[in-house]
């Protein structure tokens, strides 16, 4: 293991105290895809390089990543990366089409075709490049804000491997779990010993709390997902945590909000995120004071201009309460999202939250 790395003091750790249910002086807050394809300046880098080639450069991922934050106040950074990192590790292509999103050329088709994906990879030599873009931008950030680093979740990842992209009915991956349980279940524990692997390697590089992305839990029945999505979800956790006591894990099981209940019990994440389908009183009630949630403006609000945007930041804010809680949206931010949505966002949050704790 090489030596911990020395980086710049934390200026502002409202995020990791509300991950840990500490009191803050006001609500934390930051996006889903923060850096993307709604920041004009984010466009243009990509109009000269590739997605992955931008993912591979240290210099570029750091750039992108510290975008957002030079235009909003926001709490913490995500590392600009992608999910599908990590099945291009395990050896499987994967090309991002402009305007369609991930394709992949060869999907996992079949069981018999496991044997194509790489196993066990040394996430130190196939995503080292993400390990310095964490350490590179953890020290450009000068302690601004956390950094957060993140995987998707095997469930999710698995099917991007089997269907080939997004946006399918997910007949492929769903033939699997129904006609070939032992085999989704071993591709699964694969994909999660690499996750596990991989988060540890972001911790190691700086990463200061991680995200677990499950986009694609809706898809799968409560009793699909109580056996191939939670376990793997839980056993990441534990894992991380076992080593990393200290860093905020945050859980997103997008659509899945019968999972809020075990997922809490297992002690396997500090922070649940939920999407916009789940009002924040009964969220609490699923967690109790087990854990701190995250979310869950739906994303469409920001199309609504700044009077709605504050408007409806406000009820949340009233529902949730400004303790072991962080706001974001639901989910991620539209390449169609006007450039003043966030700003007013992360403004509500601030001052409207502010009040809140004065008050108290
Ligand atoms: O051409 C482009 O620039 C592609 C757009 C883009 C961007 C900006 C993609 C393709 N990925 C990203 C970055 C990204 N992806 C981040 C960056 C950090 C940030 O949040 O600022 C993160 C965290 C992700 C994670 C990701 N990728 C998820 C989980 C989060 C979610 O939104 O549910 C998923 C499902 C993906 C797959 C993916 N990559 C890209 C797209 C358009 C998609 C989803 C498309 C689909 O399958 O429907």
């Amino acid at each position: 293991m090489t030596e911990e790395i020395k980086f710049p003091e934390l200026k502002n750790d409202i995020f990791l105290k509300a991950c840990k249910g500490e009191e803050v002086p006001r609500v934390p807050v930051w996006i889903m895809r923060q850096a993307g394809r709604y920041l004009p300046e984010f466009k243009q880098v990509r109009a000269d390089v590739d997605f992955f080639t931008v993912c591979r450069s240290p210099e570029l991922a750091c750039k992108v990543t510290l975008q957002p934050l030079d235009r909003f106040p926001l709490d913490a950074a995500i590392i600009f990366s992608d999910i599908l990192v990590v099945p291009q590790a395990m050896g499987l292509e994967v090309q991002m089409i402009p305007g369609k999103g991930p394709h992949f050329p060869n999907p996992v088709r079949d069981p018999a075709e496991l044997s194509r994906v790489e196993f066990p990879v040394n996430v130190y030599e196939k995503l080292g490049y993400v390990f310095d873009a964490l350490t590179l931008t953890r020290q450009r950030l000068e302690g601004r804000v956390p950094l957060i680093g993140f995987t998707g979740a095997p469930w999710t990842l698995m099917t991007y491997c089997i269907e080939g992209g997004g946006g399918s009915n997910m007949s492929n991956c769903k033939t699997w779990i129904y006609k070939h349980p032992q085999e989704s279940h071993k591709f699964l524990q694969m994909l999660t010993r690499v996750c596990i692997d991989y988060l540890l390697g972001q911790i190691k590089a700086g990463a200061q709390a991680l995200q677990v992305f499950d986009s694609w839990a809706v898809e799968l029945s409560p009793e699909l997902y109580k056996e191939f999505g939670i376990p793997y979800l839980v056993q990441i956790g534990k894992e991380v945590k076992a080593q990393y006591p200290d860093i905020p894990l945050i859980c997103f099981a997008k659509g899945a909000n019968y999972a809020l209940e075990e997922l809490s019990e297992s002690g396997a994440y500090d922070v649940l995120g939920l999407d916009w389908t789940i009002d924040p009183k009964t969220a609490r009630e699923y967690v109790g004071d087990r854990v701190s949630l995250q979310g869950n403006l739906d994303p469409c609000v920001l199309y609504a201009g700044d009077q709605v945007i504050r408007q409806e930041t406000e009820k949340m804010l009233a529902s949730f309460g400004t303790r072991r809680y962080i706001a974001n949206l639901g989910h991620g931010m539209h390449p169609t999202h006007p450039i003043e949505g966030p700003a007013s966002f992360v403004d509500a949050v601030h001052s409207i939250s502010e009040k809140m704790i004065n008050k108290n």
